[in-house]
């Protein structure tokens, strides 16, 4: 999968790519990430990006031609003139993981980092396809935003986690189901390791015990009781067993 991200800090990713995940999944071929320096799309001595907003107010705008231009670039490269161009706004639609999955079966996506206090209009209107937040809190320029839908993409990929079963093994490892962030499970319970105790704060015996079934129970009780005080939201998409109902009603008492 190839990425294109234009930006006026592309030095802002460089320590991303060189770690972890990122760096693997770049090292294998599995991704290939390409930072464009909007400012190469000036076309003025300064290298102007942003302007005075019409109609007054504070702070200013990212000009449209240069993101054009930067685009249409990228465009004029490939056969393929259609691929995915996002815009990372704090007016997109919101980033969960069944938004990370849709963004892998790309072959291809362009990210656009805005920043100062937004972005020309018609760049959302008739050049991006697609806008992107990464959630309500404020920051300042799309970059990091682009960086967390770079790896949350990446992570899907097929042979990218090494180990294909790991992702699938995590779901069943978890009795909770599929992984908190997805959406479509429980928060994890708590997890432990050695010493099994530490200045004085023990792991859980049942943890200890080697009874499956019980630590089994345990874990799942955990998670459905952290679900339901944390994110009561995520019980409404869980299917639970009579069992689980059972425990609910028990916390609520
Ligand atoms: C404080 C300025 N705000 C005035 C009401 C508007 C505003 C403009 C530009 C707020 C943030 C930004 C820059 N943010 C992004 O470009 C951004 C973002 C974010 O701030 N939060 C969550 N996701 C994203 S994606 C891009």
């Amino acid at each position: 999968m190839r990425f294109d991200v234009i930006t006026i800090f592309p030095e802002f990713f460089t320590s991303i790519l060189e770690h972890g995940l990122l760096k693997r999944a770049i090292a294998s071929g599995h991704a290939v990430i390409r930072l464009h320096d909007l400012r190469e799309y000036t076309d003025d001595r300064h290298r102007t990006v942003d302007d005075r907003p019409f109609g007054g107010g504070p702070g200013m705008v990212f000009k449209p031609e240069p993101i054009f231009r930067a685009v249409e670039a990228l465009r004029s490269e490939v056969q393929e003139k259609s691929f995915p161009v996002i815009l990372l706004s704090p007016q997109g639609r919101l980033l969960t993981q069944a938004v990370a999955e849709e963004l892998s079966q790309a072959a291809r996506l362009v990210l656009i980092c805005g920043r100062y206090e937004g972005v020309d209009e018609r760049v959302a209107e008739n050049l991006a396809t697609d806008e992107i937040s990464i959630g309500d809190f404020v920051l300042s320029g799309g970059e990091l935003a682009a960086a967390v839908v770079i790896e949350a993409t990446i992570r899907l990929l097929p042979g990218v986690l090494g180990n294909e079963e790991s992702r699938q093994q995590d779901s069943f490892a978890v009795p909770a189901g599929r992984p908190s962030a997805d959406g479509h499970g429980l928060l994890d319970c708590p997890h432990y390791t050695r010493p099994a105790e530490f200045r004085n704060w023990k792991v859980p015996d049942v943890l200890l015990s080697g009874d499956h079934e019980q630590i089994r129970l345990w874990r799942r009780r955990r998670a459905l009781e952290k679900t339901w005080r944390r994110r009561p939201d995520l019980l409404a998409q869980v299917s639970l067993s009579e069992e689980d109902r059972r425990w609910l009603e028990a916390l609520k008492t």
